[in-house]
């Protein structure tokens, strides 16, 4: 469960925490501007949903970090899922995976998005200076990864532009990763979004905050 503060609770239901270890954390208010997928697209009236946060499935690997329960943990908004959580003082990546299926027809295009911002894991208490370690975003339907991104350099992907510097939260600019998918099969296809955060003896792994869509072309 989050914990709440009263008043304190963002647009998305998330809730403010000034001090947290692992995450230099504000609500992304440009997330509140991403645009849903609306009726502008075509044939909505059978164009599937992607399931609600609520409804994925988490699987992980390696060892996250388990104190502070409720902002420390990556978390399912009514719209996306928050991933700040950090490899725990381990020697592998500690790997987070939330997966859904959608159904599809054959013969029909559908354009998957992910919205993201992401920011660094540094905590207000290092403040400007300190450092944080790469995470790594996977977001896959099918067997195709329509976006890769890296935290830092050192990371498997192409790097987030526009990262703030320690303490400052998130980015202030939302990018949009995206595939159109052809399937030549009805039936359902996996969609998975994968955090990799690597390992860190310090703790701060850098952090996310995505929206998957669907829209049918
Ligand atoms: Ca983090």
């Amino acid at each position: 469960m989050t914990e709440e503060t009263p008043g304190a609770t963002g647009p998305h239901g998330l809730t403010r925490r000034t001090i947290v270890k692992g995450a230099a954390w504000s609500v992304p208010a440009v997330a509140v501007a991403i645009a849903a997928p609306t009726a502008s697209a075509s044939d909505t009236s059978t164009c599937p949903s992607l399931p609600v946060p609520g409804a994925w499935v988490t699987s992980t690997s390696g060892t996250g970090n388990s104190a502070f329960a409720g902002w420390n943990n990556t978390t399912r908004t009514e719209d996306g899922f928050t991933f700040i959580r950090d490899s725990d003082s381990s020697s592998t990546p500690y790997v987070y995976t939330i997966s859904t299926f959608v159904d599809l027809e054959a013969g029909r295009s559908y354009l998957f998005r992910l919205d993201y911002v992401a920011g660094r894991g540094c905590t207000s208490a290092t403040g400007p200076g300190a450092t944080s370690v790469n995470t790594d975003l996977r977001f896959a339907v099918g067997t195709e990864a329509f976006g890769l991104r890296s935290t830092q350099s050192t990371g498997a992907y192409a790097v987030v532009t526009h990262l703030p510097p320690c303490a400052t939260g998130f980015s202030t600019e939302t990018e949009t990763l995206q595939g159109i998918l052809e399937p030549t099969q009805t039936g359902p296809v996996p969609v998975a979004i994968q955090f990799v955060a690597y390992p860190t003896l310090e703790g701060n792994n850098d952090d996310y905050y995505v929206i998957p869509s669907i829209v049918c072309l």
